[in-house]
């Protein structure tokens, strides 16, 4: 977290799947203190107590997580709610619920994420570009040899997972991106 900071990134997410409540409790809190400081958005995948227990800017959802509107009556007006979404079906059941963005993926296939569709290619993408009024996030085996091609086609935000937290030196990997 403190490299992703250092190289500028804007907003983090917090994606855990193993670990035990107290043990993210505590991971939370110390992206917490950092995120606010720097001024970075903190967002936390899954769990809406883990978020709202954070004091997390945001909390973002899968398709199988508790319905938006369940969660919005849960945090409120002042939290982002962020959705996963696959499909233009999904994308147009998205635009009618109470949330800030969408997910937009798998663009590329990824091995980050186990229990997600194949990848989606251009062609959902230039849907949500065309037809979707909705904020939305770009991501899916995402890389720097090809993110030039997601950013041409309309996305201005864009997740990457491997290519960045697997880099060996991660502020020159998104000093590089950056470039392209
Ligand atoms: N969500 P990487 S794809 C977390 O399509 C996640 O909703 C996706 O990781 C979706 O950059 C994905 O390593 C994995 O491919 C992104």
């Amino acid at each position: 977290v403190d490299l992703l900071i250092a190289a500028g990134i804007k907003v983090i997410q917090y994606r855990e799947k193993y670990k035990k409540a107290g043990a993210m409790f505590e991971e939370c809190r110390y992206i917490r203190e950092r995120t606010r400081l720097a001024g970075v958005t903190f967002i936390v995948n899954d769990f809406v107590d883990l978020a709202l227990a954070a004091g997390a800017d945001g909390v973002h959802l899968g398709q199988e997580d508790l319905p938006p509107q369940e969660v919005r009556k849960l945090v409120g007006n002042d939290m982002l709610i962020g959705l996963s979404t696959h499909s233009p079906e999904q994308a147009d059941a998205a635009a009618k619920l109470d949330i800030d963005y969408i997910g937009v993926g798998p663009i590329f296939p990824t091995q980050t994420k186990t229990d997600v569709c194949a990848a989606v290619g251009f062609a959902y993408l230039d849907y949500v570009v065309h037809q979707s009024k909705l904020p939305f996030v770009a991501i899916g085996g995402i890389k720097e040899d090809n993110v030039l091609s997601v950013s041409q086609r309309g996305a201005c935000m864009i997740a990457m997972v491997t290519e960045i937290v697997g880099a060996a030196d991660i502020v020159s990997k998104v000093a590089q991106i950056r470039r392209n």
